[in-house]
């Protein structure tokens, strides 16, 4: 073999090892990372801010919360959001997506009180984000309900859907000038499964069946108004989109029999489906798999009507084509089976489990993270957004929130390699034909992750929860994340300086 040829194959060859170790992200796929208005403002009852569900159940039920913290304070947000804005700069994202709290704006949630000093809040964390040129996303929902409302029901009862229309008007009249990117709800299934079929979340009830149900409806009727009062009234001028955020998991089935097939199916249908298919589908209405199932067994328990709601024409009009793009949060995969042969799970009956009847479980071989039911599984994502793309004719796709937790440090390598495989497997699916133009990481900081309290970390920064100032410092991770923003490019071989890195807990 000749010298020059042989030069020219060891080139061949690094190129290659190059590819292979590093792949980009086309110029215009934005970049962002995410927060929630209770998890990280604070100031709970300071400028005219009302009681939320949240509020209520960490002052009535603090041993509901692991660590028995609240969100009184968190990162205290309200005050330092100049700091934050300063840390979304170092990171260089375009986007910063976080949550308006609703008793900020209109204290008891009904909108003949608007507090002035909740608009201008938003109104300066807004302008400072713009002055880095940081594009805000924002979500109107993310969990804390007016007290109020909750006293009417909440989401149980079908007068939300216009108070929560009410809302979404005066948070596009006074912002819409400066945001373009709306998302109505951040994720139903805690929404409605974890508040109201079990005390997971707030308000913390342990009503099977026939809630959840309720809420989801009215939780979509809620969505389609607001979406309707933007396009008409809003969208022409402002120029914005709007969207909605779906949670979900991968439910990979167990094998490749038709049995765990078809309960890898069922779980999707009923966990994306039940929202997106309104939205996405040309029904417009629930998946059929839902409709059938919740109704027959409806039937079979002795009720008059199905405990699913049915929609009008005119509301599944409404309803179709509503979302701009399909938000995805996305954090971990299941495997599943069809509990229907054996009945190995004994389900409450009626309950939204047993309706769905598949069982899920994760495999002890993934690794953890600093959260119970969070297991590392990058095919998950590409599996689930390959499911996305094939499903809903390849709809637009922003990841809202993808991440990991740590129990505490700031030397947090496994995070750093949950990003790098989780953003391979965006590529992956961007490959294939996947319609994904932007990602944001969960989360900005640590911050009051529910009724986990500050004992799991999601945070890119780190915060010192025992500091009165509230100081954050950089993870590995954030380093990593910004040198991924800054080259476009997913660079395996990367790691920062070990500067000032505090050791994880076990270190
Ligand atoms: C998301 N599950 O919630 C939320 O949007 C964030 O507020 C939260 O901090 C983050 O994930 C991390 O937990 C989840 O059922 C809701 O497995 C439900 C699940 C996971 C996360």
């Amino acid at each position: 073999m000749s010298f020059i040829r042989l030069i020219t194959l060891f080139c061949c060859y690094l190129a290659f090892a190059k590819v292979n170790g590093q792949r980009t992200f086309p110029p215009e796929f934005k970049f962002g990372v995410g927060t929630s208005a209770y998890q990280i403002e604070g100031a709970w009852n300071e400028g005219g801010k009302g009681e939320s569900i949240w509020d209520r159940l960490v002052h009535h039920f603090p041993e509901k919360i692991a660590d028995g913290t609240n969100g009184d304070i968190a990162c205290d947000s309200y005050h330092n959001y100049k700091r934050d804005v300063e840390m979304l700069a170092e990171l260089g994202v375009n986007m910063y997506r976080f949550s308006m709290a609703w008793t900020r704006i209109m204290p008891s949630g009904i909108s003949n009180e608007i507090n002035q000093a909740g608009i201008d809040y938003y109104n300066n964390l807004i302008d400072e984000l713009l002055k880095y040129n940081i594009e805000p996303m924002v979500t109107l929902y993310h969990w804390d309900l007016p007290q109020r409302l909750q006293e009417m029901g909440g989401w149980t009862n079908r007068e939300i859907v216009d108070h929560f229309r009410e809302y979404a008007r005066v948070a596009f009249e006074n912002f819409g000038d400066r945001v373009k990117w709306w998302t109505t709800f951040n994720e139903p299934y805690p929404i409605c499964v974890l508040s109201y079929e079990y005390d997971s979340m707030a308000p913390g009830y342990d009503f099977a069946g026939i809630p959840t149900y309720l809420c989801g409806h009215h939780l979509l009727l809620s969505h389609a108004e607001a979406v309707e009062l933007y396009r008409t009234q809003f969208q022409p001028t402002q120029n914005g989109i709007i969207g909605f955020t779906m949670d979900s998991s991968w439910n990979e089935p167990r094998s490749d029999s038709e049995d765990d097939k078809e309960a890898s199916e069922l779980a999707m249908q009923f966990a994306l489906g039940w929202y997106m298919h309104p939205m996405f589908s040309e029904s417009g209405n629930y998946p059929q798999a839902m409709i059938d199932r919740v109704g027959n067994l409806s039937m079979e328990q002795g009720f008059a009507q199905s405990r699913l709601p049915q929609f009008t024409d005119q509301e599944i009009e409404k309803l179709k084509g509503s979302a701009d793009f399909f938000g995805l949060n996305h954090y971990t995969t299941s495997i599943v089976y069809k509990n229907d042969a054996d009945n190995s799970v004994n389900f409450r009956v009626p309950s939204y489990d047993h309706d769905r009847n598949t069982v899920g479980y994760q495999d002890p071989d993934w690794p953890d993270s600093g959260s119970d039911w969070l297991k590392v599984n990058p095919q998950g994502l590409y599996r689930l957004l390959t499911w996305i793309r094939n499903e809903y004719n390849n709809p637009l796709v922003y990841i809202t929130e993808n991440g990991v937790s740590d129990r505490g440090g700031t030397k947090d390598i496994e995070r750093v390699s949950y990003y790098n495989s989780y953003l391979n497997a965006v590529l992956d699916a961007m490959d294939e034909g996947s319609d994904i133009r932007g990602y944001v990481a969960w989360s900005l900081m640590d911050n009051f992750e529910w009724r986990a309290g500050l004992t799991e970390r999601f945070g890119l920064y780190y915060v010192d929860y025992e500091d009165p100032s509230l100081t954050r410092i950089a993870k590995t991770s954030a380093k990593v994340y910004a040198n991924i923003i800054k080259t476009r490019m997913i660079d395996l071989d990367y790691l920062p300086e070990p500067d000032v890195l505090i050791p994880g807990p076990e270190e």
